[in-house]
């Protein structure tokens, strides 16, 4: 387990930890550390910061179960988009953490906030720390959907293919379901459909 050197938070990864642990299931809290742990590895093997991993990893779904009220206020606090909110918990909680980090955790990289703000729908332009999150919070060792495994694969060949193959995935899996698409996850799957390796 990793010390952090305090540069891109005001606490211990003990106290984020329990911060975090204390606000979801254990089922989440587990998902959180599986994503934890596959972020390390691909900053490892993709040459990122994995401190920065870490911590993203550790708070990227720290509202996920926060009461929608509470949500709204944080939004209407920070001026966020309120679009959002019409979209409900699934698209707030990433924006939502964003606020939440600086606020409880004093994160101030903006690597870091725009890693969790991003890792639901991610976007036109994504940091390395950013693919790593979004990739990470997919392929982690407890997910288990049809296609998973090729996820895997191809995160392990190529970072950008990973993420263009997640964002047809979720989009698919949307579609089908009937899910209301956030504006910004066409924007995003737009991009990377016609530029891919280039973001
Ligand atoms: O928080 P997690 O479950 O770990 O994962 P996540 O933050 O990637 O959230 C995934 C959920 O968000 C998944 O059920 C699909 C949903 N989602 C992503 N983009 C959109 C969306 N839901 C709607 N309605 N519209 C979107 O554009
Ligand atoms: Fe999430
Ligand atoms: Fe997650």
């Amino acid at each position: 387990m990793m010390t952090y050197t305090n540069q891109y938070t005001t606490v211990t990864r003990e106290a984020l930890l329990a911060h975090v642990q204390s606000k979801m299931s254990t089922k989440r809290f587990k998902h959180v550390l599986g994503v934890e742990k596959t972020a390390i590895a691909l900053a490892e093997k993709y040459g990122s910061s994995e401190e920065a991993a870490s911590i993203a990893a550790l708070i990227h779904d720290y509202a996920k179960e926060l009461p929608m009220s509470e949500m709204k206020s944080v939004i209407e606090t920070a001026g966020l988009n309120p679009e959002m909110l019409n979209f409900g918990s699934e698209i707030c909680h990433g924006p939502v953490a964003t606020e939440l980090a600086k606020k409880d955790f004093g994160i101030t990289s903006e690597d870091i906030l725009n890693a969790i703000r991003y890792h639901t729908v991610g976007a036109v332009q994504m940091s390395l720390l950013e693919k790593i999150i979004f990739v990470a919070d997919f392929i982690e060792p407890g997910r288990s959907f049809p296609g998973v495994d090729t996820a895997r694969a191809i995160a392990n060949q190529d970072l950008d293919e990973a993420v263009l193959f997640e964002m047809k995935h979720t989009l698919t899996y949307l579609i089908s379901i009937e899910a209301r698409i956030y504006p910004e996850t066409i924007l995003a799957y737009n991009a990377w459909v016609t530029k891919g390796k280039k973001n």
